[in-house]
């Protein structure tokens, strides 16, 4: 059983494609489980019945909680790109937040900010550790970014809870952003 593919698979749907999948999905992001494995079951791609319990492995075993699953429903926590915007409950963040991403964009975001790109959010990580895994992503060496999250949160900028490591913005002004020094 390809746990990775299927993981992929439903982080595809609930966060880009819902329609693929003919998913309803309401404001916070949420589609009923039943609907989203009875399309996943339909290609028979996994040699089994998917069931919710291979959702809830899923989410118990990967390093990152992607999604949560409350009673007969699922969504994913961050990440998505579809038009509509999900509605995400607003937090007080940690003084400090870091992003990792690569030289090719530094000299934009200096100059522009962080923008959400293709997702719905701005996404940031809550250690150094993580920023440098999700930068790993698109530069072997990335630059890791540190956000001053406190003053920002204090002039009244939104920030939105993710997961328990991720957190989202709008967008975050240059002013709260320098580079880390990684030794
Ligand atoms: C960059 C994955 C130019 C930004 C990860 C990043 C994360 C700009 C890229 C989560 C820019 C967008 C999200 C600007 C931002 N000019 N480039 N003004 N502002 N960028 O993938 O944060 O494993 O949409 O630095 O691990 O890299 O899938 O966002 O490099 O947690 O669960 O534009 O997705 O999670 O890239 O990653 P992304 P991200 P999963």
């Amino acid at each position: 059983m390809d746990y990775v593919k299927l993981s992929k698979e439903i982080s595809y749907a609930l966060r880009h494609a819902p329609w693929e999948y003919e998913l309803e999905i309401d404001e916070d992001g949420f589609v009923l489980i039943e609907q989203l494995l009875s399309e996943i079951n339909l290609s028979n791609e996994y040699g089994k019945k998917i069931t919710k319990d291979d959702l809830l492995y899923i989410n118990s075993n990967s390093e990152k909680k992607r999604w949560e699953i409350v009673d007969d429903k699922i969504r994913a926590l961050y990440g998505h790109s579809f038009p509509f915007k999900i509605r995400k409950v607003t937090g007080t963040p940690p003084d400090i937040l870091y992003h990792g991403t690569s030289h090719k964009a530094i000299n934009d975001i200096l100059n522009k900010g962080l923008l959400p790109m293709s997702r719905q959010y701005v996404h940031m990580s809550t250690t150094v550790d993580m920023a440098i895994t999700v930068g790993k992503r698109r530069d072997n060496n990335p630059i890791i970014l540190k956000i001053n999250a406190r003053k920002a949160f204090a002039d009244g900028l939104k920030f939105y809870v993710g997961n328990e490591y991720v957190w989202l913005c709008d967008f975050v002004p240059p002013k709260y952003i320098e580079i880390v020094e990684i030794q």
